[in-house]
């Protein structure tokens, strides 16, 4: 069965104005449709077709002759995962995930501010994320497709920082990109579902 674009999960208006219906239509329509064509082209026929995403993902982590297979079956998760996480006004952690989030970087404000510049500093593509590594939160940042779940990390929140994700809103601008993201556009319940399953 081949692998299959899901839908964003809200409308193309929902998160306005911080990232615009433009965007979302550029980057869900175009850019993750394009990641699921190439996977599914470069796959077909082979043992990897009949595999989860997350298998293709690990059985490919490490072998250069399968970079392209890998780039691709990791962007279509990465960009699911990053759509999830992601609500307008999505609220604060709360209960065990806001305890955690205390124990691990002392404030939320502090955690912020790392996430902020893992984004910010990521040379070129990639991803900032909150993974649960050995029991503990940490913030890390990814090139290009690059996905923590090949480090044996869990993914609780991730945001993309390809152009193409805050070009037509924040040109050159992404640590404002990143700023609006962690005030104001982090599905914490979404966050907290992950980390429910993950501990
Ligand atoms: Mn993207």
């Amino acid at each position: 069965m081949a692998f299959e674009l899901p839908p964003l999960p809200y409308d193309y208006k929902a998160l306005e104005p911080l990232i615009s219906a433009s965007t979302l239509e550029f980057h869900h329509d175009k850019h993750h449709a394009g990641y699921v064509t190439n996977l599914n082209k470069l796959v077909e026929g082979t043992e990897l077709a009949n595999k989860s995403l997350e298998e293709v993902i690990l059985a490919t982590a490490n072998d250069q002759t399968k970079a392209g297979i890998f780039n691709n079956a990791a962007q279509v998760w990465n960009h699911t995962f990053y759509w999830n996480g992601l609500k307008k006004d999505g609220g604060a952690p709360s209960g065990e995930l806001a305890e955690k989030i205390n124990a691990s970087f002392g404030s939320l404000d502090e955690f912020k501010k790392q996430f902020k510049e893992a984004g910010a500093t990521q040379f070129g593509s990639g991803y900032a994320w909150l993974v649960l590594d050995n029991g503990q939160l940490k913030v890390v940042k990814t090139p290009n497709a690059a996905n923590p779940i090949t480090n044996g990390q869990t993914p609780l929140l991730t945001a993309d920082v390809w152009e193409h994700a805050y070009y037509l809103d924040y040109q050159n601008r992404r640590p404002d990109y990143l700023q609006t993201f962690l005030d104001q556009l982090i599905n914490w319940d979404f966050v907290a579902e992950q980390y429910a399953k993950a501990k």
